[in-house]
């Protein structure tokens, strides 16, 4: 191992390695949200996936408690320029949930209460690195962080990780969300430093 360097310890000693390019890294959980938190319960949640021929899946509550769960931990990185590194969220990968859905697609927007959106390609909800998480640090996912569900793509910058979802869909086109029409980049790869659309 290293040689440890006064004042240079803990989780600093991987900075390099684990902080992509422009980020600053923080302890806390700060709340980014494009409008007020919308009122969800489990009662009534649904997730509705929607494909390019207007074919749909619906789960309720239950039925995606009842499909194969995951324990993920993993590292957080806002356009805004904090990361977070370590975060555990439980939930059902979105491979799961496209697991027999005939599509042929390659693009999805991301549909949320509230009216956010945000678009991704389909190979980054693919792969085992998109969730729709429901529990964040052992504890139901709160509302002001998008509870009762959100969609999780650490992968990429967080603003593609859409609290309150309400639905995916498929499209043979890429559409701009709401952070993507008004200059943000259309991927976000944050070791691309992928922020606005001249990245
Ligand atoms: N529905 C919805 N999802 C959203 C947002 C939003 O405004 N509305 N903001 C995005 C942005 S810019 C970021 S950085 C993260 C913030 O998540 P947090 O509030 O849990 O930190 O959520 C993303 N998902
Ligand atoms: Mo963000």
């Amino acid at each position: 191992m290293a040689t440890l360097t006064p004042g240079f310890h803990g989780h600093r000693r991987t900075r390099g390695d684990r902080l992509p390019p422009g980020q600053f890294l923080t302890e806390d959980f700060p709340v980014l949200s494009a409008g007020p938190t919308p009122v969800g319960s489990p009662e009534r949640w649904r997730f509705t996936l929607t494909t390019e021929t207007g074919q749909q899946r619906a789960w309720s509550w239950a039925e995606l408690m009842a499909l194969p769960q995951e324990d993920v931990t993993t590292d957080l990185h806002c356009v805004t320029r904090w990361s977070k590194f370590d975060t555990r969220w439980r939930g059902v990968s979105l491979d799961t949930l496209l697991d027999g859905v005939a599509t042929r697609a390659r693009f999805a927007l991301a549909e949320c209460h509230g009216g956010y959106t945000t678009n991704l390609s389909l190979d980054d909800l693919r792969g085992g690195r998109a969730w729709i998480a429901h529990t964040y640090d052992g504890e139901p996912l709160a509302a002001e962080h998008g509870g009762p569900a959100r969609l999780l793509v650490p992968h990429l910058y967080f603003w593609k990780s859409a609290k309150w979802i309400g639905g995916l869909t498929l499209g043979t086109e890429d559409h701009r969300g709401f952070w993507e029409q008004l200059g943000y980049h259309d991927h976000g790869d944050p070791w691309r430093e992928q922020r606005t659309w001249d990245d």
